[in-house]
């Protein structure tokens, strides 16, 4: 009969290195984009998803984040690989679901900056429910879905974001249904902090991705991204150097007004780039916070089996 083990048995070997914690905030050198590039990116040349994590690099220097301190979370496709191309924590997960994946961590770790990268398949196809949702809960995170209004990984089929008459492999004959407008519908489900922004313009890409970051709060970014392959010149109208037009948010646009912001969003395509719609609202992570303080200081000073006890004592 084996012996009832009633302490820990003691560490043989030696150690040789302990991790050191890293030195404060204002100390440390901000990442380069060396540091954080992981695998090279596999998009096809000229696909706008380049810029996108670009300027994720960017942000992440600008702003002095730490490895350790950023995660990127994503679903399935092309736009979805970023976790792979960023050297830091994050997850490639499964298609559609990268939302409630992220919340889990959001509400968990409330000190991290938690970044989740889609495209309009994942976003509003299959993860469409997910996208609902999450932005109810006002959820603090920053959600940037690459739109390029079409499947790229899986190689053109019609997207929820697809204009009637496209023809994709599963609408040879042209897209018949309706697109759903990315805007109305992240204002409609609740996220406190919506922006649309083009991958041609790096600046306010960069801008746009910041002041999500800022944000308390479920933050959505819908990102023009061209997919070159499949979709090619979907998005020549917004864009200056190809005869379009970049109009930008007016700034008498008061980003608190619902009703102003789905009127922003109903201007015909290449609308309006910029903040529609920013409000504060208590997230969910602020109100989970509570609840656990609460919890926990109606058993302050007790421990773990007096708790244990009372909880027992009350199901007599
Ligand atoms: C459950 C499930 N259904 C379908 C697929 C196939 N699939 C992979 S990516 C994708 C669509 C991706 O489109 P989008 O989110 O717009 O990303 P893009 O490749 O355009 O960046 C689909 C249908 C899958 N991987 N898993
Ligand atoms: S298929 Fe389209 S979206 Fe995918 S990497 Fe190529 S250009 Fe980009
Ligand atoms: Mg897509």
């Amino acid at each position: 009969m084996s012996a009832i083990l009633t302490e820990a048995p003691p560490r043989t070997g030696n150690i040789t290195s302990v991790p050191s914690a890293p030195p404060p905030s204002d100390q440390r050198k901000p990442l380069s984009k060396k540091e954080l590039a992981a695998d090279h990116p596999t998009s096809c040349p000229g696909c706008g998803d380049f810029s996108v994590l670009a300027l994720y690099f960017k942000l992440i220097e600008k702003r002095k984040l730490w490895h350790e301190k950023i995660t990127t979370i994503a679903g399935i496709g092309c736009s979805s690989r970023f976790p792979y191309f960023v050297q830091a924590h994050g997850a490639h997960y499964i298609h559609g679901r990268a939302l409630p994946f992220a919340s889990g961590i959001s509400l968990s770790r409330p000190d991290l900056h938690v970044f989740v990268f889609g495209g309009d398949g994942d976003a509003f196809s299959i993860g469409g429910n997910h996208f609902n949702h999450t932005a109810r809960k006002n959820i603090k995170m920053t959600y940037v879905v690459m739109d390029n209004w079409v499947y790229g990984l899986t190689k053109k089929q019609t997207s929820p974001t697809s204009p009637l008459g496209f023809k994709s492999k599963t609408d040879p004959w042209g897209a018949v249904d309706y697109p759903i407008n990315p805007m109305k519908q992240a204002i409609a489900a609740g996220a406190t902090f919506v922006a649309r922004t083009t991958h041609t313009n790096p600046n306010h890409v960069l801008q746009m991705m910041e002041a999500a970051m800022d944000h308390d709060g479920f933050s959505f970014v819908e990102c023009l991204s061209e997919c070159v392959e499949f979709y090619e010149g979907a998005f020549d109208a917004s864009n200056p150097r190809k005869g379009g037009a970049f109009n930008v948010v007016p700034a008498d646009h008061d980003v608190t007004n619902e009703m102003a912001a789905y009127k922003l969003a109903d201007e015909p395509f290449p609308g309006y780039f910029g903040i529609f719609y920013k409000v504060t609202k208590p997230t969910k992570n602020a109100k989970e916070a509570a609840i656990g303080a609460a919890a926990r200081e109606k058993v302050k000073g007790l421990k773990d089996w007096q708790i244990l006890q009372q909880t027992f004592d009350k199901l007599k």
